[in-house]
């Protein structure tokens, strides 16, 4: 297939291009670097130095032979969005390019308006631009599990089907966020479902929980290629965070009762699960919702695995509950269901003691440019 992936700088999507270079479909990157800028000003720096885009393009066609064509540019605006839509021509387009951050979204009105404007102009572009140059392609969206909330009832994928005074109807399984962030996703969602009703598009929509590690097949131990390593309080995903402060000798900042329970994977399944969208894509006026998780966990659970795994590498690991500076629900119930893409052939890579030991290993590697005022700024939602 001639897919175009839509931030392909960013540290899914760049894993994300390899993968599917490696695949053996022909792949172009879009990225407008909106994620190493907004770090640069927040000072939200990664653990290690990351080539830019034109770099990896470079280094990865040498290692793999594979090429990657890239665009730079800005697809909130609508020039340059169909710029690469017609020039590209794609089958399947992979939507990562937006602001990926709840606490950034939280931080001030501008990146609040940053986030609203990004996420959504960028969503309606995409949309607009494959009517016009591909109606026939395959928009695989990256959503969040957050646009779920923690309800007090299981959670389906995607859909509900809803009983009242005796009639039925399936409508989206009702959404319910708590950052700002995660609220755009909801609204991505309204507006994919409302033009594949509307223009018959073909849409896949993968709810993803916290994502994990840096190590995939392709990048092998090759740190050249590795995507980027966050830890700070904006852009890190929580067991980044947490290994990296096991690392550091900070206390594991567990938000008030650690009670939070959320649905991760590793970056291998995020892949995994993308290439197995893209493999079985949704039929013309269709969209297919799929869970992305393998397995859930509480923040305290993933401390507690943190501090063993550290003592096992002869680290001093203390957990410290920090006030909550987030808004959510400490103690919840918590059942997703996520049996879509296992039916489509995934096999879970699953948190065990020795994924996180080789991710603390490597964080070991580079724990001189861990930078401590970093870790806990406190970003205050209310
Ligand atoms: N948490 C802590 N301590 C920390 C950091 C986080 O207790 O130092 C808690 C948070 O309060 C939250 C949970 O850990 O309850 C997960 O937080 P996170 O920062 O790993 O994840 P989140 O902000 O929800 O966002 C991340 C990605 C986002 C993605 C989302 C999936 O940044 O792009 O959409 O995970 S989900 O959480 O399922 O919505």
């Amino acid at each position: 297939m001639n897919i175009l992936i839509l931030g392909g700088d960013g540290y899914l999507g760049w894993p994300t291009a390899m993968h599917l270079s490696a695949s053996g479909h022909e792949v172009t990157v879009v990225d407008n670097y909106l994620r190493r800028n907004i770090c640069r000003e927040e000072n939200s720096e990664a653990l290690y130095p990351v080539p830019n885009l034109r770099k990896r393009v470079d280094l990865w066609q040498a290692r793999s032979g594979y090429a990657v064509r890239t665009f730079f540019g800005d697809l909130a605006d609508w020039d340059f969005a169909a710029e690469v839509f017609d020039k590209t021509r794609p089958d399947a387009v992979v939507h990562y390019a937006e602001q990926p951050s709840a606490p950034y979204s939280m931080l001030s009105r501008r990146a609040a308006s940053l986030t609203l404007n990004n996420n959504l102009q960028t969503t309606a572009n995409v949309i607009f631009a494959v009517r016009e140059f591909c109606p026939s392609a395959h928009i695989v969206k990256l959503g969040t599990m957050g646009e779920y909330g923690t309800p007090n009832i299981d959670i389906e994928e995607g859909w509900l089907e809803v009983e009242h005074k005796g009639r039925s109807h399936k409508f989206l399984y009702p959404r319910q966020a708590s950052s700002l962030y995660h609220t755009t996703k909801i609204m991505d969602t309204d507006l994919l479902w409302f033009y594949v009703r509307t223009w018959d598009l073909r849409v896949t929509d993968l709810m993803q929980g916290p994502v994990y590690g840096v190590f995939t097949d392709e990048t092998g131990e090759d740190e050249s290629l590795f995507p980027f390593f966050n830890y700070d309080e904006l852009f890190g995903t929580v067991v980044n965070r947490f290994a990296v402060q096991a690392v550091a000798g900070f206390p594991l900042t567990v938000y008030g009762k650690g009670g939070q329970t959320r649905g991760y994977l590793n970056i291998r399944d995020t892949l995994n699960c993308v290439r197995l969208a893209l493999e079985n894509p949704a039929e013309k006026g269709m969209l297919n919702i799929y869970n992305q998780l393998t397995e859930t966990f509480s923040v305290n659970q993933l401390a507690d695995m943190v501090q063993r795994v550290g003592k096992s590498l002869g680290l001093d690991v203390t957990i410290n509950s920090v006030e909550n500076p987030r808004k959510e629900l400490e103690e919840h119930y918590y059942n997703p269901a996520h049996t879509g893409l296992l039916d489509l052939g995934l096999e879970p890579n699953f948190m065990t003691d020795e994924v996180l030991a080789q991710l603390m290993e490597l964080i070991l590697k580079h724990r001189d440019r861990i930078d401590h005022d970093v870790i806990f700024r406190g970003v205050k939602w209310a």
